[in-house]
């Protein structure tokens, strides 16, 4: 049984941004605290009330972009979520929300959450199953009479999917200094927006945005709970597992620079048509990478102008790719691009290839990684595809995932699902860590 919850109609309107720009962070105390009566009514209350928020009620898939109002709702919940609590809220000056139960500066910190942004139409738990598992662990271990030694937070990372800016990770990636402030300011939505633009409209200072060694310097460790996306779990009929590596991955787009033309009056082989060489290397891709035993996806296209009758000018292809190791995918991405350049002699189509996003290979750290298979009894411990905020901070700080298992292994997309059993596993699990690296 998926987990899913309905709420009443979500607020109307602009959710007035929660904090004025501060340059570093902002704090907020501790508000009345009240856990709810138990883990599984305070997963499905959290559940219930994040769920409405930016679904597309036509394809019931998720719309959570950057600096949107569907974000600014969920920073409202996460912010709510932290106050109910009592605990110390902050937003950081990349606009990442801070649930803190402890000193925020004393160090040595155990921090754990995700993101709550989405893909085009994603899914329900990309992101919101590791937030609200987060909250939830915390509530366990409060239930549990459990005394952390040190401080805890719960993290809400902003723009992990790049859906709107097409580079993944803004808000860890700035934070970790991965990102400079003048790389995320160059970055434009389709509409042509910039990055800083659409904080502002939001209510941030984009000017504040860049590294934050300090903030890092606080974390002793993070875990990130998320659902799996895959099937890895499914198969070996486990509830969770621990993340031993992230495979490299990027996003390069491909500029097919034609001729535009008339549709009906324009001979065959006067043609210059874009959309031919898109094709032709759309089908290279699949080739290519199945060869090698990788991954590579073209999953986003815009052809201007556009029109049914006419030859397009120009065709923009993004493309995904992924391999075990670095040089697999640097092999493959590299005969893609040969294959679009010499398709587009053959077609008279300018070929340009501008790389959007990567990120290397992860490999989790060894000792947190066993502790935490340790501590849960020897689960599984498995690779993904696919990039998170951990994969990120892994760079900068000691950092672990947990894996909830995926019984389809679909996501991002409105089918992905989870069953409600797995995903408080997945909490009890969170809770067992958290207890074992922070209250010992
Ligand atoms: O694309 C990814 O791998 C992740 O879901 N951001
Ligand atoms: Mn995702
Ligand atoms: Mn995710």
């Amino acid at each position: 049984m998926s987990v899913v919850g309905n709420r009443p109609a979500g607020r109307d309107g602009w959710a007035q941004p929660t904090h004025s720009a501060a340059p570093a962070h902002e704090t907020e105390g501790p508000a009345a605290a009240g856990a709810p009566a138990t883990t599984s009514a305070s997963f499905h209350e959290m559940w219930r009330d994040l769920a409405p928020i930016g679904r597309n009620t036509t394809t019931n898939g998720y719309r959570r972009y950057a600096w949107t109002e569907a974000d600014a709702d969920c920073r409202t919940w996460f912010k709510e979520q932290a106050q109910t609590r009592g605990l110390t809220y902050e937003v950081d000056r990349n606009g990442n929300q801070w649930a803190w139960l402890g000193d925020p500066t004393a160090g040595n910190a155990v921090v754990t959450g995700s993101h709550l942004d989405s893909v085009p139409d994603g899914g329900a738990f990309d992101g919101p199953l590791g937030v609200v598992s987060s909250f939830a662990a915390l509530d366990e271990l409060r239930a549990r009479g459990a005394h952390p030694t040190k401080p805890l937070a719960i993290v809400n990372f902003g723009d992990e999917e790049g859906a709107r800016f097409g580079l993944a990770c803004v808000g860890s990636r700035l934070t970790a200094g991965q990102l400079t402030t003048d790389q995320a300011h160059q970055l434009r939505d389709a509409d042509g927006l910039s990055l800083p633009q659409a904080m502002e409209r939001a209510g941030y200072d984009p000017d504040a945005i860049g590294p934050d060694p300090e903030r890092l310097a606080r974390i002793g460790a993070f875990v990130e709970l998320h659902i799996e996306q895959g099937r890895a779990l499914a198969d070996t009929n486990d509830a969770v597992g621990v993340a031993s590596a992230i495979w490299p991955h990027g996003r390069w787009r491909f500029d097919f620079h034609g001729e535009a033309n008339h549709a009906g009056t324009t001979r065959i082989e006067d043609r210059r048509d874009p959309m031919l060489t898109y094709a032709n290397t759309v089908l290279a891709a699949r080739k290519k990478a199945r060869i090698a035993g990788a991954l590579a996806t073209f999953g986003k296209v815009s052809v201007e102008p556009n029109g049914v009758n006419a030859i397009a000018s120009l065709v923009r292809g993004w493309l995904d790719s992924r391999a075990a190791d670095e040089e697999t995918l640097a092999a493959v991405v590299g005969e893609i691009e040969r294959a679009a350049l010499e398709r587009g002699e053959r077609d008279g189509v300018d070929v340009r290839v501008t790389r959007e996003s990567f990120t290397p290979v992860v490999e989790f750290a060894h000792d947190l990684r066993d502790r935490l298979s340790g501590l849960l009894g020897g689960v599984p411990v498995l690779p993904t595809g696919a990039g998170h905020d951990a994969g990120i901070l892994s760079a900068s700080v000691p950092t672990a995932m947990l894996f909830v298992r995926n019984p389809t292994g679909v996501s991002h997309s409105p089918a992905e699902t989870a069953g409600e059993d797995d995903c408080l596993a997945g909490v009890a699990a969170l809770a067992e860590v958290l207890e074992g690296l922070a209250c010992h």
